[in-house]
């Protein structure tokens, strides 16, 4: 999946976004790829697409579909993955356990074996999403000693909590393969406007015909 320039640098992050089915994957797929909202279906496979980060490598984004038969191929796509997300459907508590279960098997594969994560705690704009403070315990994090991970809250409906998921990608891009200790978590931010945090990460998102993901 990675690849490579003559000089041995990275000229493209690959960042695998993971989670169960319905946890808002394709949603924040196409958000942050810079598209108004899209309906979605859930998603057989993967949906894949480069964001041009401003100043940085460019990013390759793959969304996987979370469905429960489709979960054994997820080890198929870990090899070369730079940075894995792993989104959450915070008003899901009753999967938590679940989610939590299949995170555990993407990390104990060796091709993760030092990748740093970010997990998503998405939809907190909706009345019954868990705080994220609830999520971080019961996830217990602090786990993974051996990898450098985030937790953010966000909403890929509304926006929140998405520009400090991309300067996450960000600093996690930069701090991949050195020993990283720090753990984080920390609540969506007040952005209320994401499209215009947006431009200070990424390219602007140039239409070239009616989104059809
Ligand atoms: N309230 C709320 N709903 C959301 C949010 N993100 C996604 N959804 C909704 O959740 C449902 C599932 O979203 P998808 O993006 O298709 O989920 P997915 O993770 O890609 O699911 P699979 O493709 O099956 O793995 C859709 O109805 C979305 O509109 C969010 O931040 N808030
Ligand atoms: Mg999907």
């Amino acid at each position: 999946m990675g690849s490579v320039n003559s000089r041995g640098h990275r000229t493209k992050i690959q960042v695998v976004m993971m989670g169960l089915d319905s946890a808002g994957k394709t949603t924040l797929l196409y958000r942050l790829k810079g598209y108004q909202l899209v309906k979605t279906v859930p998603t057989i496979g993967f949906n894949v697409e480069p964001l041009e980060a401003l100043g940085c490598t460019p990013l390759t984004l793959w969304d996987i579909g979370g469905q429960a038969p489709l979960r054994a191929s997820w080890k198929d796509y870990l090899e070369g993955i730079d940075i894995l997300v792993y989104v959450l459907d915070s008003t899901d508590e009753a999967r938590l356990p679940e989610a939590m279960d299949e995170l555990l098997k993407i990390l104990n594969n060796p091709n993760v074996a030092d990748v740093p994560f970010l997990v998503l705690a998405n939809k907190q704009d909706a009345p019954n999403a868990l705080p994220l403070l609830e999520i971080k315990n019961q996830l217990g994090l602090e786990r993974f000693q051996d990898h450098c991970w985030e937790l953010l809250a966000c909403s890929a409906l509304t926006g929140e909590g998405l520009p400090e998921a991309l300067q996450s990608l960000r600093s996690l891009q930069k701090i991949h393969n050195h020993s990283c200790l720090h753990v984080r978590a920390h609540r969506a931010g007040r952005a209320k406007n994401f499209d215009q945090a947006r431009a200070a990460y990424l390219r602007p998102y140039e239409p070239k015909g009616p989104a059809n993901p």
